[in-house]
């Protein structure tokens, strides 16, 4: 039998994971920025996969607050490459408003960002159609960000989008202006009230792009190959999950749902890298649950406990400023994330803002038409019919355990609630949001 030519060493180093996973659990705004802000600590590389400037991040770093959209938070260590993947949709204007204020902020952004050339660019006729068919879907709004997200991956998918690689190609003025009059041609049909011939005006947004792709060119590069060599030198990569496992294309409910996929499908998709280079996949929650935007949320509180959460927890959109809808902590969705996700262990943020009640229920099971399931479905009938089934937990603490550093040292009802999160999920709770500093977080061994 011929001999295995990779050596043992080889061997064992490809068993290593290189690669660490930060996923959001429900319907995004879970806090993945703390998470990632973390882990980027001693990353070599972070990577941003799907979404666009949809999504929003909030980080604090030496005292100043950064909301990121799009560059990769991690990017914020000052020594940590942030990658856009091929998997994004970007836009370069909010991109390029990033870059500055980081570089104003004295971050060495031209040596530390890369952005695939294969990411699709956003124009402004794809924000222009996402707000324009929200306006057509009437009383079936999806609540979308506007930002264009859904029209640049219907490009995508429909094999006409523009990639950052393709701005610097001769034909990029003909494609665009062939895209511009399709989509007056169609923004026609949604919306024939409105004239866009001016505010789409083709000659202006040329200019404006040509102005942009010159600036964004010293980061375009081959993200594919650039993670691959950088995991064949032992570097370690956080790839930054964006939205969450209920807005996904596939797996949410569609159609209340973003464009892309944010579960661990995209991850690989969304970046190049295989299976086998994940290794811990980290499920983020908050200790209760939110969301922004319409569609089914069994747990949702249309009361004053749901306003006490919104304001205790300070529950408004960083992308969009809108009230996100609260509720108390849904386990059955969270075993839904944990089988899709294959998640390794949970990440648990505003610890501190659910003690503040002294009774806290945690959504156990689903009572659809008398039947308690624990098995979450999309099926939007199923879900517009199911009543959560509640156990009531002990609160009673509050900001006093953002001094925590250990678990033990947490007040026992807030150690009893984790463990109750751990033995339903069966994952373990690695990191504690214990308040809204970065350094507010538990993290166990
Ligand atoms: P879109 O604009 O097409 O993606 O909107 C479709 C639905 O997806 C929802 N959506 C989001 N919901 C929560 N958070 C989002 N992004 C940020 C995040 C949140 C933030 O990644 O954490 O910090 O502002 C996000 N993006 C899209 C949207 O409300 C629609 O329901
Ligand atoms: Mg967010």
């Amino acid at each position: 039998m011929a001999q295995c030519v990779v050596s043992e060493n080889t061997r064992e180093a490809c068993k290593m994971s290189k690669v660490d996973v930060v996923i959001g659990c429900f319907y995004g705004d879970e806090g993945k920025g703390k998470v990632i802000d973390y882990l980027a600590a001693d990353a070599d590389v972070a990577v941003r996969c799907t979404g666009g400037d949809n999504a929003g991040h909030t980080i604090k770093a030496n005292g100043v607050k950064y909301a990121m959209h799009l560059i990769p938070s991690g990017l914020l260590s000052g020594h940590t490459i942030g990658v856009i993947g091929n998997g994004v949709v970007l836009n370069p204007q909010v991109l390029l408003e990033e870059i500055n204020n980081l570089k104003e902020h004295g971050y060495d952004v031209d040596k530390y960002l890369k952005i695939s050339d294969k990411t699709h660019v956003i124009f402004p006729y794809h924000s222009k159609l996402d707000v324009a068919l929200e306006k057509a879907r009437q009383a079936k709004k999806i609540g979308t960000t506007g930002k264009g997200i859904g029209p640049s991956y219907c490009d995508k998918y429909e094999r006409s989008g523009i990639r950052m690689g393709d701005l610097y190609a001769p034909d990029f003025k003909e494609r665009l202006k062939e895209q511009t009059e399709l989509k007056l041609a169609l923004l026609k049909v949604y919306d024939p009230e409105t004239d866009y011939t001016k505010e789409l005006d083709f000659d202006k947004m040329f200019a404006e792009y040509s102005d942009y792709a010159a600036q964004l060119e010293p980061y375009v590069c081959d993200t594919i190959t650039l993670l691959h060599k950088a995991l064949e030198d032992d570097k370690k990569v956080v790839v930054e999950g964006a939205q969450a496992t209920l807005l996904d294309i596939d797996f949410g409910s569609y159609p209340y749902v973003t464009s892309s996929n944010p579960t661990i499908g995209g991850i690989l998709t969304g970046t190049g890298l295989s299976a086998s280079d994940i290794g811990n996949v980290y499920g983020v929650i908050k200790a209760y649950s939110s969301r922004v935007g319409e569609g089914p949320y069994v747990t949702e509180l249309l009361d004053a406990t749901g306003d006490r959460i919104r304001e205790l927890g300070h529950e408004y959109g960083t992308t969009t400023g809108r009230p996100r809808r609260c509720g108390w902590l849904d386990l059955v969705t969270l075993k839904y994330a944990k089988r899709l996700n294959g998640l390794t262990a949970l990440s648990v943020n505003h610890l501190d803002t659910i003690g503040k009640f002294d009774t806290i229920k945690v959504c156990t099971g689903y009572d659809v038409n008398g039947e308690v399931t624990e098995d979450f479905t999309t099926n939007l009938k199923v879900l517009n019919n199911a009543k959560p089934v509640y156990e009531e937990l002990k609160g009673g603490w509050g900001d006093e355990i953002a001094s925590c550093k250990t678990f033990e040292e947490l007040p026992e009802n807030a150690q009893k609630y984790i463990s109750f999160i751990e033995k339903y999920i069966g994952v373990p709770v690695k990191f504690i949001g214990t308040g809204a500093d970065r350094e507010a977080m538990i993290v166990r061994a």
